[in-house]
């Protein structure tokens, strides 16, 4: 993808529509200060964070997605993708966040055992803070002890859990099984996600909701924190 007339192309000068076909080709390409300038200068034109986040760049990495799928692109490539990616999210999450209503709720949530993709739970952990929601990241690689002294220490209304693989989805259910087996299960409500994950997966496995993505998990979060909330007035 990168070309002989990279270095004479100059972002701000691209309109909207060639900038963001740009910014595909260098998160493509992995160049994250290019990713970083391409953000700011959405930004400076008005467009709203959000837009930034899932037009510009969850865009370009479906496209960096479906090369990885198809043998097209290697891991050390792909590495480079998600650097870049992470470099503009980085600019955006303090936008996003400063968008946000009062705190919400709280949220546990990290990547299953064995699994070291982080890009789309810390959308969900940015979009949530932007929505209210108090977040404790775990990061990548959670066996059932992380989760467990987490939420006993963080007393958290949700547990999130995300898994890329399909051999590391069924973790989840091992997380879920001993919150059970602990009698823990019920004191927290249990989002799951993750791009092999679905509906009946979620539902088979015990959890309370799938989220497609980060706004259904935001929206899905919120839910189950004013049936919460309702539940506690009612009880009062
Ligand atoms: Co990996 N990888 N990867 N990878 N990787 C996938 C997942 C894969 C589908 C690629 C493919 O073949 N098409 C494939 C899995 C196939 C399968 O299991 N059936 C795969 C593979 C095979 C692997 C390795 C095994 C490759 C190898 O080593 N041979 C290896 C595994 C390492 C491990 O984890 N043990 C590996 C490694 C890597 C990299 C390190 C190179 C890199 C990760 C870098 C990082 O995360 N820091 C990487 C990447 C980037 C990908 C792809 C290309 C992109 C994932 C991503 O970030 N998407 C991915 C292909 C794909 O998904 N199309 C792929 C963007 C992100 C915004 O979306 O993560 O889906 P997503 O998150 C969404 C929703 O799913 C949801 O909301 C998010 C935002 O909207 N969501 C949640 C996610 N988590 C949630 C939690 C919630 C709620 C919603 O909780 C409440």
């Amino acid at each position: 993808m990168m070309s002989d007339q990279e270095d004479d192309i100059v972002l701000s000068e691209l309109n909207d529509e060639d900038l963001v076909a740009q910014m595909f080709d260098d998160l493509y390409d992995g160049l994250k200060e290019e990713i970083e300038e391409g953000v700011n200068i959405l930004l400076e034109r008005e467009w709203v964070p959000y837009r930034v986040l899932t037009e510009a760049l969850v865009g370009g990495m479906t496209i960096v997605g479906n090369d990885f799928r198809d043998g097209i692109l290697f891991v050390p490539e792909v590495l480079l993708a998600a650097n870049a990616m992470k470099g503009g999210m980085a600019i955006l999450k303090p936008l996003l966040i400063a968008t946000g209503a009062p705190r919400v709720g709280k949220m546990v949530i990290g990547t299953v055992k064995g699994d070291i993709h982080d890009i789309g739970k810390n959308l969900v952990g940015m979009m949530m803070e932007g929505a209210g929601f108090e977040i404790v990241d775990l990061g990548i690689n959670n066996s059932v002890d992380a989760y467990l002294d987490a939420i006993e220490k963080e007393k958290p209304d949700l547990l999130g859990m995300s898994a890329l693989l399909t051999t590391t989805m069924p973790y989840m259910k091992v997380v879920i099984d001993t919150l059970i087996e602990k009698g823990m299960r019920d004191d927290y409500t249990i989002l799951v996600g993750g791009a092999p994950l679905n509906e009946e997966f979620s539902k088979a496995i015990g959890a309370d909701a799938y989220c497609r993505d980060a706004a259904v998990a935001v929206e899905t979060a919120k839910m189950f924190m004013a049936r919460k909330h309702n539940q506690m007035a009612a009880n009062n």
